[in-house]
């Protein structure tokens, strides 16, 4: 199996509903080990390059908000950003995290247990995980400088969990 790396964003409803803990210990499930982690409070470029992919979409400016946190406000207009590394990483992460609209997640899922799907239409799906590998190179280079990330983790053998 490859060793993958992918990125993980607690968006801001999740911070809103202090959901922090639940969510990493759901993503905890998968063994994976955390080589970066912070706060960010999303610009509008960065938004719109993560989620350039959509922006063709009816509700591109609506799901800039949400990752904004601008539906939120103050404290809640932030991320918390982290980058995951291990063994078949972007799969195993996306099964935990459940399918991208909320109400057809499996409910044990992340995005089932804690998701919801607003007035306007937008999934508030409490977070974000990389969809393939490349996908995840490309999002990892777009949180986070080199020097962010943890290089010398790995053989993951030496890692011992009690
Ligand atoms: P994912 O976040 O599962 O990788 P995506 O990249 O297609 O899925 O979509 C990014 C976000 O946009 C998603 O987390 C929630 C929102 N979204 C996607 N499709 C939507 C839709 N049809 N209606 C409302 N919001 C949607």
């Amino acid at each position: 199996m490859e060793i993958e790396q992918l990125l993980i964003l607690v968006k801001p409803d999740g911070i809103k509903k202090s959901l922090t803990g639940n969510i990493l210990t759901k993503l905890s499930e998968s063994r994976m080990v955390i080589i970066g982690a912070k706060i960010v409070k999303v610009s509008r470029d960065l938004a719109e390059a993560h989620y350039c992919h959509l922006k063709d979409k009816l509700f591109f400016n609506e799901l800039l908000d949400y990752i904004r946190g601008k539906i939120y406000g103050e404290p809640w207009d932030r991320v918390l950003a982290f980058v995951y590394q291990g063994e078949d990483a972007v799969s195993r992460m996306r099964k935990i995290a459940g399918a991208t609209n909320p109400e057809e997640a499996d409910h044990v899922s992340i995005r089932g247990s804690y998701g919801r799907i607003t007035t306007k239409g937008v999934y508030e799906n409490v977070i974000h995980c990389s969809s393939d590998p490349s996908e995840a190179a490309r999002e990892i280079k777009l949180w986070f400088k080199p020097e962010e990330i943890v290089k010398e983790i790995y053989p993951v053998k030496k890692i011992v969990v009690e």
